[in-house]
């Protein structure tokens, strides 16, 4: 009865929760290093009179073994690490919450979908994938996009990357394609690169990566922040509504802050700078209130319509152009509260992609077919035991009751006699324990099965490894298009094996014969031929959507840019003051940088503190990059290295400059040349900070 009684508190708790937006997230007991009085204790609850001093036989005498206190201590500590994850190991992570714009319940019955309005809170983590977990935040790397949605009936997690695509079509393949692209098994480096021969041995010898290598290569791996990126669940998944009928579906986030990427010299300059940057900017805009935010957007199609595509929608190479199946904009996600303890929820955190909810399910996708078993056995590896689902960041929200009991860390303490099923101890639901719920529990879609011959075998509709690698390069504007392949060919510079570059630069003939004749060059080597394609590739249409420059979700507007601006002692004050006005409406953050933290003298005779010190602030951390300085103090700053980089930088990577009049034989000194991009400190200077221009690449670098 009272375990009824409990349950139905548990349930009506929830019940409150609904579309209500308040209180989502549910607290972890805080446990910090003192009891209640505030007093440090041992783990034993024994109060700690002295954590200075071991105990010893005299003051200057040997260390006693009974001093348990130290014991503790230093054994707890000697067990600090976990293995970090087999891939993703370099994460960040917050909490927030999904809002339902329309209820879906026509295409499925998940409860998360069901009511417009309804929020439901989620856990998100996002990753680079080669490097450990002590890695740079901006190697050129894919991006994890890893959503926990902790629903009323139990949890979900699309646990997806910020490419639509993958390198990969069948998970038998995974091991080998993470072995050749992390740091080579016998040297121990490269870390977090793909640069090296192994990586690319592989892939010359995997023409079905041909079109994920495309997206590498382009400036979706090197994103400005986690916030100004996409997100994929790459699969088709299958949705499913109360009368058991499916309807297929790729999920997609769309950042509202817009795409935006880095220049490569850039975010190599960033990972030397700051190579915390992402986990930093992710968690600062979030302490700030600039909640970061993707609109959850879905392609829902049938059978019929995935029958008439040229390619196949289980292949997972393989996408379906936003122009020839529009995407239904379904709901919203907002990061809006930073983690309390970085170990406990961005490094525990599980996420499984065979978590799925009632009315979602799984296709034939044979990548994800072999995903459902890696994620929740590597779990085991990392967290050391079955029972991981109770670490609180794991936990459902919703009560959860089975018969698994026992394993190691178990922290639950069921109770009652039967721990099997059926049993005849107690009427259900009371000391006999939780039931089945044929109605409301997951039943998988019924698909019917063809009667075939059990084999290994990749089907001929996967057989086209170049079409929408064509698709994809042919679609990026002119400036994407000569950054994918200086990419390659820096890429296949770091390759010292000559047969594997000329093998890769052989596949891409097929994909773009420009594009291998502008790679072959950059490399100064011949033009292979062609490699054998099993089936020659056809021209699809183009899609403009998957540009960044000049496409659909461009970054332009300055809301959420980081502007940093360069000032020093006699500054003008006025000007100042209205950056910093100009600034805060446009919802940017200016951040005054100068050679002395301390304090600035201004014209007025005022004084302000920086925000950072030149020297460790340079401008590739900033979006945008203002240069107000009085005569004296450009003439003072001229023979500063870092100022003068601080402007050439901004200029070489493409940045909104806004200069004093003062300030100019500082940008000549730069190389600072005129052009739409730089600007005096007026109104046009901070409105254009979201702003890159490209225009001016060729004057800064060759590009292949
Ligand atoms: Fe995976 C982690 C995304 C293919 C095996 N994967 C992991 C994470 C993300 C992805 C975002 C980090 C989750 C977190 O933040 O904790 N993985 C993908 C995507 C794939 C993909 C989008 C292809 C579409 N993965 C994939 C395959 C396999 C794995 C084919 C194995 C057969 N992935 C793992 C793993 C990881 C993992 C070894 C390492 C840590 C973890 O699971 O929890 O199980």
């Amino acid at each position: 009865m009272a375990q009824q009684k409990a349950k139905k508190n548990a349930a009506s708790k929830i019940e409150d929760r609904r579309g209500t937006g308040d209180e989502l997230h549910q607290q972890v007991p805080s446990q910090g290093p003192h009891d209640a009085q505030g007093h440090l204790t041992t783990n034993q609850g024994i109060r700690v009179a002295d954590n200075q001093n071991q105990l010893k036989a005299g003051p200057r005498g040997p260390v006693l073994l009974e001093d348990f206190a130290l014991r503790e201590k230093i054994f707890h500590f000697d067990h600090e690490r976990i293995p970090e994850r087999i891939v993703h190991a370099r994460g960040s992570a917050a909490h927030g919450y999904f809002e339902l714009y329309e209820s879906l319940a026509d295409v499925s019955r998940a409860d998360l979908f069901q009511r417009a309005g309804e929020k439901t809170p989620v856990f998100v983590r996002f990753s680079t994938v080669a490097g450990g977990a002590g890695s740079v935040d901006t190697p050129r790397d894919v991006r994890g996009f890893a959503v926990k949605f902790y629903t009323q009936e139990g949890n979900w997690d699309l646990v997806g990357n910020n490419i639509p695509v993958f390198f990969i079509q069948d998970a038998l393949k995974f091991p080998d394609l993470i072995h050749a692209a992390k740091m080579e098994a016998d040297r121990g480096y490269p870390q977090s690169a793909t640069a090296h021969d192994t990586f690319w041995d592989f892939i010359g010898l995997m023409p079905e990566a041909t079109h994920m290598i495309m997206w590498a290569m382009s400036d979706r791996t090197l994103p400005r922040s986690l916030t100004t990126m996409e997100g994929f669940g790459v699969h088709t998944f299958r949705l499913v509504n109360a009368k058991g009928q499916s309807t297929f579906v790729k999920f997609h986030w769309k950042p509202k802050a817009g795409l935006a990427s880095t220049i490569w010299d850039e975010a190599v300059k960033i990972a030397g700078a700051d190579p915390d940057f992402q986990r930093r900017d992710l968690f600062t805009r979030i302490e700030r209130g600039d909640f970061p935010e993707w609109e959850l957007g879905l392609q829902l199609f049938d059978e019929a319509f995935a029958s008439k595509l040229p390619y196949d929608v289980l292949d997972p190479t393989k996408l379906i152009p936003e122009e020839i199946l529009p995407i239904r904009k379904v709901g919203r996600l907002v990061l809006d509260r930073n983690v309390d303890n970085f170990f406990a929820e961005t490094e525990q955190v599980a996420f499984c992609p065979a978590n799925v909810v009632p009315g979602i399910d799984f296709s034939n996708d044979p990548l994800l077919q072999g995903r459902l078993f890696s994620y929740l056995d590597t779990q085991k590896s990392r967290l050391g035991t079955a029972n991981f689902h109770q670490l609180p960041i794991n936990a459902p929200k919703c009560p959860y009751a089975n018969f698994q009991r026992d394993g190691m860390m178990q922290t639950a303490v069921p109770k009652g006699r039967a721990n099997y099923e059926p049993n005849s101890l107690g009427v259900a639901g009371e000391a006999g324990g939780p039931r089945e719920c044929p109605t409301t529990g997951f039943t998988s879609y019924a698909e019917p099965l063809a009667d075939e011959p059990k084999q290994r075998i990749r089907p001929e509709s996967f057989a086209d490894h170049y079409s929408q690698a064509r698709l994809f390069y042919r679609s990026l504007a002119a400036a994407e298009q000569a950054h994918v392949a200086s990419a390659v060919v820096f890429e296949l510079s770091k390759v010292t094996l000559e047969h594997v570059r000329s093998r890769v630069v052989a596949n891409l003939v097929n994909v773009d014969p420009d594009l291998a004749q502008r790679i072959a060059a950059g490399l100064g080597m011949p033009l292979p031929e062609a490699s054998p394609a099993q089936v020659l590739p056809i021209d699809l249409e183009l899609s403009p959507a998957l540009r960044i420059i000049e496409g659909p979700l461009e970054k332009d507007s300055s809301k959420g840019c980081v502007i940093g601006l360069l000032i020093s002692d006699g500054t003008d004050a006025k000007e100042v003051a209205a950056l910093q006005k100009a600034a805060q409406k446009a919802c940017a953050t200016l951040m005054l940088v100068a050679p002395k933290v301390g304090s600035v003298k201004l014209s007025d005779g005022s004084a302000i503190q920086a925000d950072a010190q030149l020297a460790g602030a340079p401008s590739v951390i900033f979006d945008a990059v203002g240069i107000a300085l009085s005569a004296s103090g450009t003439q003072s700053l001229l023979k500063e290295a870092a100022a003068i980089q601080f402007a050439m930088d901004a200029f070489g990577h493409c940045k909104t400059i806004g200069a004093s009049q003062a300030a100019q034989p500082l940008l000549d000194k730069a190389g600072v040349e005129p052009d739409d991009g730089v600007t005096d400190l007026g109104a046009k200077f901070i409105q254009q900070a979201g702003q890159r221009h490209f225009d001016r690449e060729p004057k800064v670098r060759t590009l292949a």
